[in-house]
């Protein structure tokens, strides 16, 4: 495990930092093991009331001096933070597969994702545009500004430990914010890995302390942090369950949050796909990372004329699929994260029998050698209708629905028809289905794809989703514009004072 040592991962370390400094806490040690192996990785400690004070005031003095440089200046910060990780991808990418147990080569795409955003948000920061109104009254001049919030809090999920985090951080730094993140409670030493990388850049260019801070925790700490109003804005993704408190929490303070929270995505792979392509889209889309994407394919709408002809093909598929070590390149399938998610995939299973699913690609919990941990699951496959309960549910693990429908109007109702509304597809040559699907009576939501799977987006798009999934938008397109606010300027350069809508107001003297 040469990657943890060049990592300076340590047993034990406190995992709470104001940028460059770790701040003590004498808060509940939070252990990491690693689902590859269930080997203890290491511990961090818990943010305690102290240190968390400590942090959130640094941070605070941190906006006042970092808000002044120039946001190209802030944009060069990050285009050396991009650069810091191209040089530490492999190692990262290990770390990620490691503690979160993702595939290797999923890994190292994580942080591509960081690498990918670091270079947008640095062309971003010679950008950053208002627009200019034309005034109605004469020599005024109308146009408007964004400014930095202050704090963001960033709270992230286990399935990408590092690159949700990067999305958010990249545009906040660039835009003029100073950052708190709190990472999952199970992955808290990939966060310990960015802050060095971070940290060290940060330090060669005398960014203040306390940009770019770190705090770690469960439950408590996230409501810490939805409550404390010197946090204007929170960035969470979790699950619906998550979503839905913290997005109370926040907006009780009036506060504005993003919220990217749980899917249950489906492809619809229709008369006129092409089957060889839609094979490989929707077995990806539903096995990788385990299932464990908010992105992952879930539900499968499946033409009936093609309906017995791909269920053989995917049957096929899934027997050829290498579940073991991630850190192995040869395995399609790591584990679970831990013995919860084992757990609920089982239930699943079960209720989707119980209510009548059929499966056709049984599931089962690994063991022997390789598969100690007892995380390693088998990514099975049921035949269901639509309605069932389970069915309208996430659960976030290898379990993929597979259903008829006859028309399209149907299958995108029945696409539709779950209170997730994330990510979408269609696998079809026919450009009438196509434009259909993305037309106003299409999906609902917030990401709709061609002849692609699920999973997998582009961070130059505008990352989130509709209903359930919290309508929050990350990363690309101008998703920046929620780090910022907006003001609007009105000047008056002439010699006389006109009131807006024609209002006359005079004063004798
Ligand atoms: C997530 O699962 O929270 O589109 C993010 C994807 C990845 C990001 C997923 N780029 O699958």
């Amino acid at each position: 495990m040469e990657f943890l040592h060049h990592l300076q991962i340590q047993a034990s370390q406190s995992g709470n930092a104001t940028g460059s400094n770790w701040v003590h806490s004498s808060g509940e040690k939070i252990e990491s093991f690693s689902p590859v192996n269930g080997q203890l990785i290491g511990a961090v400690a818990e943010a305690d009331e102290e240190s968390y004070e400590k942090i959130i005031q640094q941070a605070q003095e941190a906006f006042l001096i970092w808000r002044n440089w120039p946001a190209p200046r802030r944009g060069e910060i990050v285009r050396q933070v991009g650069e810091a990780l191209r040089k530490e991808k492999d190692a990262l990418g290990r770390l990620v597969s490691y503690e979160m147990g993702k595939s290797l080569q999923e890994g190292w795409g994580e942080v591509q994702e960081m690498i990918d955003i670091c270079d947008f948000a640095v062309g971003l920061s010679r950008q950053l545009y208002g627009l200019t109104m034309q005034s109605e009254r004469p020599a005024h001049r109308m146009y408007e500004q964004w400014h930095p919030l202050g704090i963001v809090g960033i709270i992230s999920a286990f399935n990408f430990p590092v690159a949700v985090w990067a999305w958010n951080s990249a545009l906040a730094w660039i835009c003029g914010n100073v950052t708190v993140w709190k990472p999952s409670e199970k992955t808290p030493l990939c966060s310990v890995a960015v802050q060095q990388i971070i940290a060290r850049v940060f330090e060669q260019n005398q960014v203040p302390e306390g940009v770019n801070c770190l705090v770690q925790g469960g439950r408590t700490v996230g409501e810490k942090i939805s409550r404390d109003h010197r946090i204007p804005l929170v960035s969470a993704t979790g699950s619906t369950r998550m979503g839905k408190a913290l997005a109370a929490t926040v907006a009780a303070r009036l506060g504005k949050s993003i919220l990217e929270l749980g899917g249950n995505n489906a492809v619809i792979v229709s008369k006129d796909a092409d089957l060889s392509m839609a094979l490989i889209g929707c077995v990806f889309g539903a096995v990788g990372t385990a299932g464990q994407r908010c992105t992952s394919t879930r539900r499968l709408i499946i033409h009936q004329s093609v309906y017995e002809r791909f269920q053989q093909q995917l049957i096929k598929a899934y027997q050829q699929l290498k579940i073991g070590n991630p850190l192995d390149a040869s395995n399609h399938v790591g584990p679970l994260i831990d013995q919860a998610a084992v757990d609920q995939y089982l239930q699943a299973i079960e209720r989707c029998k119980e209510s009548g699913g059929k499966m056709l690609v049984e599931g089962g919990v690994l063991s022997g050698p390789g598969y100690e941990s007892g995380c390693y699951v088998k990514p099975c496959v049921a035949a269901v209708h639509p309605n069932m309960e389970i069915v309208q549910q996430e659960t976030f693990a290898p379990i993929l629905y597979i259903m008829p429908y006859q028309e399209l109007e149907e299958a995108i109702s029945i696409q539709n028809a779950v209170p997730q509304g994330l990510s979408s597809s269609i696998i079809t040559l026919n450009l009438r289905e196509a434009e259909t699907f993305l037309g106003v009576n299409g999906s609902d939501c917030g990401i709709a794809n061609v002849n692609i799977g699920t999973s997998g987006a582009e961070i130059g798009g505008a990352f989130g989703g509709e209903k359930e999934t919290g309508g929050g938008r990350e990363s690309g397109s101008d998703s920046w514009k929620a780090y910022m606010r907006r003001q609007t300027n009105t000047i008056n350069w002439g010699s006389q004072l006109p009131l807006a809508q024609g209002i006359q107001f005079t004063i004798t003297d």
